[in-house]
């Protein structure tokens, strides 16, 4: 008998920091469920937490350290000792040669705060570099900005319970039911018990947030700024500002007063592309409820204007009197589980830990005596955009990379790759063997990962939490801030040997207690917690001074700001347009971001195949119209290109877009869609202060990809390393998608198209590989018109097949195969010449709505189409009755019933 254990601990993924209870047996994980304990979630989990048991197959994992000693080498195993050596050697010769700002360290908003501690030490006091940056940079840098120039330090003054508690939320760029599910359950909870509270959604297209607006503002991308001097105007004009707060509290108001009277109703309306009307009942509300919230997420921050939205918005709250109090205040939502920490340890190039800055000499001199060095750098160190610039010219020569992807996620992927592939040393340090970085590894490092590591986060409220390990790391992987501080160890000896080391830290515990006195007396002082606290009084807000015995729900609550003069400041800036416009030749523009059930680069979502269920493929979205005007069907393959790139996928017409406009999901890169994904398109244009690229548009254009050679095949058994050795054969087709898919048999399904019909061999390789080659098949070929089809039966059940020239049976051999065993009839239409029975092409399979309990839109359309409601759907079906995730989804269904139905 296995003992079972339950261990407590947090959900990796988003920054609603829900804690998790991972059921195990020491060895491995069995099971997830949320922690009623714990104050984000109280229970609840999304789609993906629910599913974190499932994820972390064994044969995706990076499991020991791989070393190569040329480019044009493989990588092969080594052992840690030697890895970590070779590496010290490398680093410790690039900075004798070249100097300490000719390496760099680029790390992940998913680490631990222990991890970045160490990670920051290592590049300032051993290195002597501030070339130290973060994934951070792509995703929360405009906030960080945001709050410091308005508010005077980086803290998001609220508790998510303000969320329940505010009479008119503004929810700006954030899809957050599908990016921060837990919270959004929050407030559909908190709607439905005072349904009299306003709820505003400011984004371009119709989200599925949209499903609990009372108004929805479909306003024209990246003009944010303008609507939010629009909502002043009138403010202002109705008087419904509070001039007692602004006296008391704030400074810089008169310049805005005037910046705003050239911002009038009609024509923010014209530059928003929204109704004068609208804009008036979204300041009304604004106005004249009691209490003003607002929540945003990507669609300010990324954005060459990212930092003027941000004070903009913070404007309308500091204008109103709303923050400080229930209900009130300007809350961005983060992404990552531990963007946070990030901030909070300094791991931006221009920040120091305790929220310091880089560019500040006392900040610099007061953390150096901390770590009793002389002095830290004084030359500034490269932000994300810059450093990989930087990379490119060659002035990089060693790169550490830890928990992150950036051959997938940053902007104008093909330089991306280019400086990767130029660079003498990269270093990967990854829970996931095959992400598109680790292709450049001359050194992969094995991460622990979820469920392994011990350290702590703080999650969007400023809540700090201890993340505990259930079972130990597979093969030799180890915590990040372990191999950190061992590789720091390894450099001293090197670049310091007369210092004594800055690095003898035997626990992750260890390391949080040397970094917690950084925060004494700071903003965000958490120096009264520890380890042992969390686990009294479970997961705390900072700041939590010493002496202290609770943690701080709200900020600001009398009215002073951490700026020199105590008061807030207003910002007035003017409405700048994103900085690549739609020409004729790039007419369309690109939007891009999140699913419900993916996680960024899937390296984890990606090994639980029912994930999937839910979207299976990458597809652009545009409006009707849009395909009309070029002569496009749902579901042709088309190219996209903008100046930088392109990409070639199927297209989906989408009428939650305005015409004009394209989406398309960031998840995709190399592995799963031929082509770079996304950021093969976006542009590398950065916000003045920030720097953060602006990630959400790029001017594009769509043409029809005439690609009439097709391929479609699915193969049951082992996903992941199927994957991985049949991934490079589909480089010969100018489409090619790759999708794990099966809830209980796990299989591979793959679609291709080429102009031409590929080389026989190539074929030939492939039905191998998908062992169709010998055994039970079906073939049936006709080579005059590179017609092939294989089809493999096991006991009377369809187990694969590959289609190729012809493929109008794939939907049907699929649905056969998901049915399980071959009826009678169904065996003869496979023998006369591997089509579909007539009249049924079988229809595609329609997407998994919920996931939990595994309900197809097609079985909510049919509860629908009887006459179900919410409710009865509930019931009958069981859909949305445990995490809810696909509860926004249902009402979008349930609101574009036909009327008679209802009737
Ligand atoms: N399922 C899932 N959840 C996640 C993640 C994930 O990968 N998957 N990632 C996490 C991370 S790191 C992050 S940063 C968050 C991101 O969370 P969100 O920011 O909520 O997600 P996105 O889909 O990137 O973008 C949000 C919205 O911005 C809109 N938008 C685009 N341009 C503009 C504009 O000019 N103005 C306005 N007002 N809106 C605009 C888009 O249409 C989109 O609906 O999600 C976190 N949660
Ligand atoms: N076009 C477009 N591009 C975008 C965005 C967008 O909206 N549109 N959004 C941007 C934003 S907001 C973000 S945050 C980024 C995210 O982009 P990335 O940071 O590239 O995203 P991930 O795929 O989450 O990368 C994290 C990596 O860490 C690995 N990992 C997981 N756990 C551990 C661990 O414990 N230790 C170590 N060492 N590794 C681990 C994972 O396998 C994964 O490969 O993408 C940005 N790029
Ligand atoms: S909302 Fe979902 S993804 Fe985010 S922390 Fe909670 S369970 Fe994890
Ligand atoms: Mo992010």
């Amino acid at each position: 008998m296995t003992s079972h254990h339950v261990t407590a601990s947090t959900c990796c993924y988003c920054g609603v920091g829900c804690g998790v209870l991972i059921e195990h047996d020491g060895a491995r994980i069995l099971g997830v469920s949320g922690d009623p304990e714990h104050p984000a979630n109280h229970g609840r989990l999304c789609s993906k937490g629910s599913t974190l048991h499932l994820t972390g197959d064994l044969d995706a994992r990076a499991l020991y350290p791989e070393l190569r000693l040329g480019k044009s080498l493989a990588r092969s195993r080594t052992d840690w000792h030697s890895a970590l050596d070779h590496a010290a050697t490398v680093f410790a010769e690039t900075i004798r040669q070249h100097g300490p700002d000719s390496v760099a360290f680029y790390i992940s908003g998913q680490l631990l705060t222990e991890d970045y501690y160490a990670f920051n030490k290592l590049a300032r006091a051993v290195v002597g570099t501030h070339n130290i940056d973060s994934n951070s940079r792509l995703c929360m840098s405009s906030a960080v900005v945001g709050y410091k120039r308005s508010l005077g330090s980086d803290a998001p003054p609220c508790s998510y319970s303000d969320i329940e508690q505010s009479d008119c939320l503004l929810i700006a760029g954030s899809n957050m039911a599908y990016a921060h599910p837990v919270l959004f359950r929050r407030l559909e909870e908190a709607k439905a018990r005072r349904p009299q509270m306003k709820i505003i959604v400011v984004d371009p297209r119709r989200t599925e947030t949209c499903e609990l607006a009372d108004l929805h503002l479909a306003l024209q991308p990246g003009s944010d700024v303008a609507l939010f001097h629009g909502i002043l105007h009138v403010l202002l004009q109705e008087g419904w500002i509070d001039r007692h707060f602004i006296d008391a509290h704030t400074e810089g108001f008169a310049a805005l007063e005037r910046h705003v009277r050239d911002y009038p109703p009609a024509r923010v309306a014209e530059l928003c592309q929204i109704s004068r009307a609208d804009l008036l009942t979204c300041a009304r509300w604004i106005g004249q409820s009691p209490s003003f919230l607002s929540l945003w997420c990507m669609g300010l921050n990324q954005s060459s204007a990212g930092s003027a939205k941000n004070s903009a918005l913070i404007n309308l709250h500091l204008a109103t009197g709303q923050i400080g109090k229930a209900g009130a205040g300007p809350f961005s939502l983060t992404g990552q589980p531990n963007a946070m920490g990030g901030r909070e340890t300094g791991s931006l190039s221009n920040l120091l830990p305790g929220h310091r800055d880089a560019a500040n000499p006392e900040h610099r001199a007061e953390v150096a005596a901390y770590w009793g060095i002389e002095q830290l750098p004084s030359t500034a160190g490269l932000p994300a955009i810059e450093l990989f610039d930087a990379l490119h010219a060659g002035r990089i020569k060693a790169l550490w990379i830890a928990c992150t992807n950036p051959a997938q996620s940053l902007p104008n992927q093909h330089r991306v790759h280019e400086a990767l592939a130029a660079c003498p040393f990269v270093v990967v340090q990854e829970a996931f063997r095959h992400t598109e970085t680790c292709e450049h590894a001359d050194l992969l490092l094995p991460a622990a990962s979820w469920g392994e590591k011990e350290g702590t986060v703080t999650n969007s409220e400023r809540r700090v939490s201890h993340v505990r390990p259930a079972v130990p790391a597979p093969g030799q992987a180890r915590a990040d801030w372990s191999i950190t501080c061992d590789f720091a160890r390894r450099l001293e000896k090197r670049l310091h040997p007369e210092r004594p080391s800055l690095f003898d830290f035997r626990s992750a515990e260890a390391l949080f207690e040397e970094y917690k006195s950084l925060t004494r007396g700071r903003d965000l002082d958490l120096s009264g917690l520890s380890y042992a606290r969390l686990d009294e009084q479970g997961p705390q807000q900072w700041p939590f001074p010493p002496g202290a015995d609770q943690g701080t729900t709200r900020l600001y609550t009398d009215g002073r700001f951490p700026h020199d003069s105590g008061r807030a400041r207003f910002h007035a800036d003017p409405y700048l347009a994103p900085q690549e416009p739609c020409t004729p030749d790039y007419p369309l523009i690109l939007n891009s971001g999140r699913l419900r059930d993916q996680w960024h680069g899937m390296s984890r979502t990606s090994t639980a195949s029912r994930l999937f269920g839910h979207v299976e493929a990458a597809t652009l979205n545009l409006h009707p119209e849009d395909l009309q005007r070029r002569q496009l069907q749902d579901g042709d393959l088309i190219t996209l290109s903008s100046r930088r790139g392109s990409l070639i996928l199927p297209v989906q017409a989408d009428d939650a877009l305005r015409p004009g406009q394209a989406w398309l999901p960031m998840h995709w890169g190399k592995r799963f869609l031929k082509g770079l994904g996304s950021n093969a398109l976006t542009l590398p244009a950065v916000d003045p202060l920030s720097r953060q690229p602006e990630l959400k548009h790029a001017s594009v254009e769509v043409s029809k990809a005439e690609l009439p050679w097709r391929l479609v095949a699915l193969v049951e058994g082992e996903v992941q390393n199927r994957l991985q050795t049949l991934r490079p054969l589909f480089e010969a087709f100018a489409y090619a998608s790759l999708v794990p898919t099966g809830r209980e048999r796990p299989a591979l399904l793959i679609r291709a198209a080429s102009a031409e019909p590929p080389a026989p061999e190539l074929l030939e390789r492939i039905d191998q590989l998908l062992q169709l080659s010998s055994g039970p098949i079906l073939a049936y070929d006709d080579p005059s018109r590179s017609i092939s089809k294989r089809v493999r039966l096991d006991d009377g059940r369809i187990s694969g097949f590959r289609l190729a020239g012809e493929t109008l049976a794939g939907q049907w051999l699929r649905s056969v195969w998901q049915d399980g065993r071959l009826a009678g009839d169904q065996q003869r239409w496979l023998l006369a010449p591997l089509s579909a029975p007539p009249g049924n092409v079988g229809a595609a399979p329609s997407k998994v709505l919920c996931n939990c309990l595994n309900v197809s839109e097609a079985m909510v359309r049919a509860g629908i189409a009887k006459g179900l409601d919410l409710a009865d759907l509930k019931q009958t079906l069981g859909c949305g009755t445990s995490c809810g995730s696909c509860v926004p989804e249902i009402k979008r269904l349930l609101a574009t019933r036909p009327v008679a139905q209802t009737l």
